[in-house]
């Protein structure tokens, strides 16, 4: 594997980050998670996008153009043959003192690490997920908020954790006013009536790639979207749940704390969303080798 760091390509076992770094030492930096599927790097350019926009909340300058950093993940992915797999990207404060003061950080870290991913079994996409609601609160907006991608995922660990010893794979995580924010690593939705509902960005939802995606796809469908506060309530009684992230893509969820969603099964606009993402990640994205 050959690793990007700051405009070189280095093998695995050379690719290394000061133990200075503020990455490290404070989770200082900001992270995008990106696919490559059939020779071509999946919604690229929103990915650049978002990563901008978290730099920016974080009073970091990234060292490179929007253009540079996309011509960049493009050419990791070309010199590690990667056609299908998982692309990430890290930009740390760089090294500095210790002390948190981040204008003792002179060089930003820019990372490029591409592999592959599968954070769920197969059959888990088949059968559906059950998953929990836990007691870690979804960072407050004012504290950090939830549309930052940032290197400090605690938050999200912590709830992970949380389900991971109850037994379960995922977490449902509220805000600190009762309504549901979004899982751990994945965006949620349900459907109830024909009609879809998610968390909006105001209530701790990140501004998924993939949510945008299914939004828009099963809008195609005929089925609109909105982003009311949502209860747990909400969630026990939808016909139908899904969660939507770059590594997990679409999954279904069949059970929430217990409580059967519709008939305990995959539903039916759910299933319907999978095929379209599947077909969409067949045809969409920028290609890794230019000559097809
Ligand atoms: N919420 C959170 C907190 C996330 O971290 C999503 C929603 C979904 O966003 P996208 O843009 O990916 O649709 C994420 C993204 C992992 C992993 O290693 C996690 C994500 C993406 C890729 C890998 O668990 N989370």
């Amino acid at each position: 594997m050959k690793v990007y760091i700051n405009g070189k390509f280095y093998s695995e076992k050379n690719s290394k980050i000061s133990v200075f770094d503020h990455g490290l030492l404070y989770g200082d930096g900001v992270f995008e998670g990106i696919r490559a599927y059939h020779g071509r790097v999946f919604k690229l350019k929103e990915h650049i996008d978002r990563l901008f926009y978290s730099a920016k909340a974080i009073l970091l300058n990234i060292p490179m153009s929007k253009q540079q950093l996309m011509d960049a993940t493009v050419e990791t992915c070309r010199k590690n043959n990667l056609n299908d797999g998982y692309v990430r990207l890290v930009v740390t404060r760089g090294a500095g003192t210790l002390g948190l003061n981040p204008n003792r950080c002179s060089n930003p870290q820019v990372i490029i690490i591409a592999d592959t991913i599968q954070l769920y079994p197969a059959s888990l996409y088949k059968k559906g997920m059950e998953i929990v609601t836990v007691a870690t609160t979804r960072n407050h907006h004012n504290a950090v908020n939830p549309a930052i991608k940032s290197l400090n995922y605690l938050n999200n660990i912590l709830a992970k954790i949380e389900a991971n010893t109850a037994g379960y794979e995922e977490a449902i995580m509220l805000n600190s006013e009762g309504y549901v924010a979004e899982c751990t690593g994945d965006n949620l939705f349900i459907i109830k009536d024909n009609q879809m509902f998610t968390p909006s960005l105001s209530s701790g939802a990140l501004h998924g790639i993939t949510r945008q995606t299914s939004i828009d796809l099963v809008g195609e469908l005929g089925v609109p979207t909105s982003e009311p506060n949502l209860t747990r309530y909400d969630l026990y009684n939808a016909d139908e749940c899904f969660l939507t992230g770059t590594g997990a893509e679409i999954v279904p969820v069949v059970k929430i704390d217990e409580r059967k969603i519709g008939n305990g099964k995959p539903g039916k606009i759910t299933k319907k969303l999978v095929k379209a993402y599947q077909e969409l990640t067949k045809v969409s994205g920028e290609p890794i080798n230019k000559i097809k």
